[in-house]
């Protein structure tokens, strides 16, 4: 599990030279925004429940064959094993958000989770389409400008994004 900064050291060393100025610029213009991130993650970290639930009535809204007889959200203990994996994405979202790096999104949460749901037969497409709706959902309340010193928050925006566009790449 990396870090933005472990990732650059383990980079450099691989290459055997000292860390690039490019590389110090970066990770020095990380560390002056580093503000933005923590309150991102704290934002998205408190409205997790909000997030996952309204993303969830959302998905069952557009795709309501995953709550009939038969589906893969219904009973009360699929559905609980869906809102459960959806939080757990989300959760690993938060990490790779606060670390600054995707590593434990990757390594602990989506490396052989496209396989599970296979073997499951929960539909890949369908847990992509709600981590979709998580990243709206995410994005609308880490970006919200109300009650913040207003700044440019794009690059961590788009960041975040990425993350949860990962996880839907790797089950879909
Ligand atoms: C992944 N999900 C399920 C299981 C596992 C995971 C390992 C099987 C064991 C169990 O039921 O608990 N676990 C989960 C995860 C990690 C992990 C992400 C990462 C570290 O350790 N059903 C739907 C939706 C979707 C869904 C499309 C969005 O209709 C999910 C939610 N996951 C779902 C369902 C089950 C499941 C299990 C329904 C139960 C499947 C079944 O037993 O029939």
């Amino acid at each position: 599990m990396f870090d933005a900064f472990t990732k650059v050291v383990s980079q450099a060393d691989a290459r055997g030279t000292m860390l690039s100025d490019g590389e110090l610029d970066a990770l020095s213009a990380m560390v002056a925004d580093g503000n933005k991130r923590i309150d991102a993650v704290n934002r998205i970290t408190g409205s997790a429940s909000a997030i996952v639930a309204s993303a969830a009535r959302a998905l069952f809204a557009e795709q309501p064959q995953l709550i009939a007889p038969g589906g893969n959200a219904y009973t009360n203990r699929r559905m609980a094993a869906c809102l459960r994996d959806m939080e757990i994405i989300l959760r690993y979202v938060t990490y790779a958000t606060f670390a600054g790096d995707a590593s434990v999104l990757n390594d602990r949460c989506l490396n052989g989770l496209r396989e599970t749901y296979v073997a499951l037969g929960v539909p890949g497409g369908s847990v992509a389409a709600g981590v979709a709706k998580m990243k709206d959902a995410a994005i609308a309340i880490a970006n919200d400008r109300a009650g913040i010193t207003p700044g440019d928050c794009s690059a961590l925006m788009s960041e975040i994004a990425s993350y949860f566009d990962l996880a839907a790449a790797a089950v879909a």
